[in-house]
């Protein structure tokens, strides 16, 4: 069995996260993966403070196992989701499109674990001085919005940045990518689009339907031009969106050309006008299954992978 300091930080079994996915990640899947022995994130995303509130609430009937909230920093609802988070004796925090600095010093008062996604090494130093309790080093073949840097150049350079202890994501969705991420220095990782074929994850099933049957070049990153890229599917909406992105469109009406895409993907499954986040390895997403099997399996597969490194040393 693979275990690693983060396990016993945060009194989980298996030192696997699910990554916190705006609209998707709810009380219900998060619970799953805890209960399987991962920690479970309940995503923020763009959501006010009352829903994250809520998930929370159904997360903890379903499971005594530690919880984690993911707070996407960009959302005009985070201060008071900051503050729904230590009201509701989340164990674990965890932090994304930005810089969290100003809510550190109540997390920690509070006895909340803050574990926030770094895109750099400068953050990953700042996050180490401020008192985080671990990182999340995320690279660019992630779903969603996406730093510059890959998951195999960031997470050793978030390793010698830090005495933390580093959690790998992007990219990353069987034991092979385990292997990988821990031969890079990494003690955890973090999934989303795996979890995405969850029984327990509750998104449209057209958007499952995507992801089981995506093949290898099936993502694509737009949003440069407004300074947040996302990878998503290549859907027709994001190759309209990449058109307008190109084209003399004002940035106000770029923008106005995403607003409730997400949505629009996670409840209706619409393919003209939803946007379908997701990671580049959907490719490898093959069948659904229960969280708890997920977070097993790829563990399981990590274990002869790692034993058998072995083998090359002559
Ligand atoms: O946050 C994510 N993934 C997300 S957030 C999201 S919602 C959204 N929707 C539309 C546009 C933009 C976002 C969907 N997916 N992952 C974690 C992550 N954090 N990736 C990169 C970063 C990051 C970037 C910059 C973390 C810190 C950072 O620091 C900037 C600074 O302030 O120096």
């Amino acid at each position: 069995m693979i275990k690693s300091e983060i396990c016993e930080i945060l009194g989980i079994e298996y030192p696997v996260f699910q990554g916190g996915m705006a609209w998707i990640a709810d009380g219900r899947l998060a619970a799953a993966v805890s209960n399987g022995g991962g920690l479970g994130i309940i995503a923020a995303g763009n959501a006010p403070a009352d829903y994250v509130r809520e998930q929370i609430r159904i997360a903890k009937s379903l499971t005594d196992k530690p919880i984690g909230v993911n707070i996407m920093l960009m959302s005009p609802f985070a201060d008071d989701i900051a503050k729904v988070t230590i009201e509701e004796n989340v164990e674990v925090v965890t932090t994304g499109a930005g810089n969290p600095s100003r809510y550190m010093k109540e997390w920690k008062e509070a006895g909340v674990k803050v574990i926030p996604v770094v895109a750099s090494v400068a953050m990953a130093k700042l996050m180490t001085r401020l008192g985080a309790t671990a990182l999340i080093a995320e690279g660019g073949e992630s779903g969603g919005h996406v730093g510059e840097l890959t998951t195999i150049v960031l997470v050793p350079q978030i390793c010698d940045a830090t005495n933390l202890p580093v959690i790998a994501a992007g990219g990353i969705c069987d034991g092979r990518g385990v292997a990988a991420a821990f031969m890079l220095g990494a003690q955890g990782v973090q999934l989303g689009t795996r979890f995405l074929s969850a029984f327990e994850c509750n998104i449209h099933p057209t958007y499952k339907e995507k992801i089981l049957k995506a093949t290898d070049l099936c993502t694509m990153v737009t949003g440069k031009r407004l300074g947040h890229p996302v990878r998503s599917l290549r859907t027709q909406f994001a190759r309209d969106y990449q058109k307008a992105e190109y084209s003399t469109m004002p940035d106000e009406e770029l923008e106005n050309l995403a607003v409730g895409a997400l949505r629009l993907a996670v409840q209706e499954g619409n393919n003209e006008k939803g946007c379908f986040l997701s990671g580049q390895c959907a490719a490898m997403v093959k069948r659904e299954q229960s969280a708890a099997e997920i977070v097993k399996e790829i563990m399981e597969e990590a274990e002869p992978i790692l034993r058998g490194a072995e083998k090359w040393i002559k």
